[in-house]
């Protein structure tokens, strides 16, 4: 199986949290377990200890420390996961105490990234947030990086590289960052060519596992793989979207989010992701079949605030409704949009919310416009709405996608 190609068997981890108040420790708990099953691994068990904060040496105290020892024991554990960020030095200790390979959230979605990316800037992204995330602990003589070699928390561009000093590795994140601007000026550029020729761009955000990439697939058969794992989607896709007036957006498919992102994935995944929030129209598709599919929203509403997207439409979108017994009770924004993706229901709805979003209203028109009136469509082809024109005996038959101030000028000609 690909996801272990390191080991022979699937590897067992045991999950730790510590419950302070701060934010729904159960819930996050428990998406630790599906980040464990992502990450191709087996959740074999987790604990959960109510503390103030965490303890500075071992996170957790110490009688759970033993406790844990013990379990990994028994229970022929080969990791531990911690659902907080670690410190290099409690890594150290827990690893001395327990033996076993240790790591946190962070590593654990740092993992699931490197083993999803295809794209050159994806894996370039995963592997500058994984240095700048291990650079600091690395300790003088590189030991916690001895001990990389396989297994969940140690993939990814780095392995090799790892093996090496903290000079070579500040280097290599230099270069990182100037091969990742190139690659970002190059997708301003085109963005800015994208906005001059009127492209106009709708983007699918969310939450992850939310069935964006199933949305994309329903709307425009891209293709995109779709599965019941978190982070399935790296790499943003985008596909030519027909809406019921004639008139094509760009659809863009983009990287799922979830609560706590760490910091790291956030600036490394900061010019996709702000491409995602400079399109005109963004869907912001969560899991309405979740007890938390608000959360999920404002989680993702509140990113795109934090990377200036606040101008724009941001349509709401319940999917999964097939999996609910009263879609009825879903809240009635306005403008939000019940789907079921994967029956494609609910679909042509979207497509016209869409449609009333558009930044300009565009319509589209068949004309046949009489020779003497021939002045009309060298206006239409200057305002760019031209799409063909055909020489008929009794006129000039043409094709034009017309914005809502042209209107009353080509309504007079409109056939069918
Ligand atoms: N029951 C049901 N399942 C759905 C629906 N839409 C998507 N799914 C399932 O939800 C899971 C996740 O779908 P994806 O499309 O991969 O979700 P995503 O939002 O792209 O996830 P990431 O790329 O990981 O952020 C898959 O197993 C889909 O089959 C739906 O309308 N109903
Ligand atoms: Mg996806």
């Amino acid at each position: 199986m690909e996801l272990h190609e390191n080991t022979q068997r699937i590897q067992r981890a045991l999950l730790v949290g510590i419950d302070t108040g701060e934010y729904d420790a159960e819930a996050s708990m428990q998406e630790l377990t599906e980040l464990v099953k992502s990450a191709g691994a087996e959740p074999v068990a987790c604990l959960m200890q109510k503390r103030e904060k965490p303890d500075g040496a071992t996170c957790v105290g110490s009688g759970r420390l033993e406790e844990i020892t013990e379990i990994c024991r028994q229970q022929e554990i080969d990791f531990l996961v911690f659902d907080t960020e670690l410190t290099p030095t409690q890594i150290r200790n827990i690893e001395e105490a327990s033996d076993v390979r240790t790591i946190d959230r962070t590593m654990l979605i740092l993992d699931i990234f490197a083993l999803r990316a295809r794209s050159n800037e994806g894996k370039l992204q995963v592997e500058l947030a994984q240095l700048k995330y291990l650079l600091p602990r690395l300790s003088g003589k590189g030991k916690e990086m001895s001990r990389l070699g396989g297994g969940v928390g140690t993939r990814g561009p780095g392995e090799t590289k790892l093996e090496t000093d903290k000079r070579h590795i500040r280097r290599r994140i230099e270069t990182l960052k100037e091969s990742l601007s190139e690659l970002s000026q190059r997708r301003e550029r085109h963005r800015r060519r994208r906005k001059k020729e009127g492209v106009i761009t709708c983007a699918i955000v969310g939450y992850t596992n939310a069935g964006k990439s199933t949305l994309m697939n329903a709307l425009t058969k891209a293709g995109v793989l779709s599965e019941d794992k978190l982070f399935a989607t790296l790499d943003p896709t985008s596909r030519a979207l027909k809406l019921p007036s004639g008139v094509s957006v760009m659809l863009i498919d983009t990287v799922g989010l979830i609560r706590r992102l760490p910091h790291h994935l956030v600036e490394a995944f900061k010019s996709t992701l702000e491409e995602a929030a400079d399109a005109d129209i963004l869907l912001n598709v969560c899991d309405a079949s979740s007890d938390e599919y608000r959360l999920h929203l404002e989680i993702t509403n509140s990113l795109l605030r934090e990377l200036g997207c606040v101008d724009r439409p941001i349509v709401s979108v319940f999917n999964k409704c097939d999996l609910i017994e009263n879609p009825e009770d879903l809240p009635r924004e306005s403008g939000s949009v019940k789907i079921c993706a994967k029956q494609g229901r609910g679909l042509d709805e979207l497509l016209q919310v869409i449609e009333d979003h558009l930044p300009v209203r565009l319509r589209r028109f068949r004309l046949m416009v009489p020779f003497d009136q021939a002045g009309l469509l060298s206006v239409l082809r200057q305002a760019g709405a031209l799409q063909s024109e055909e020489y008929r005996a009794e006129g000039i038959l043409a094709e034009a996608i017309v914005e809502e101030a042209l209107w009353h000028k080509v309504e007079p000609f409109a056939v069918d």
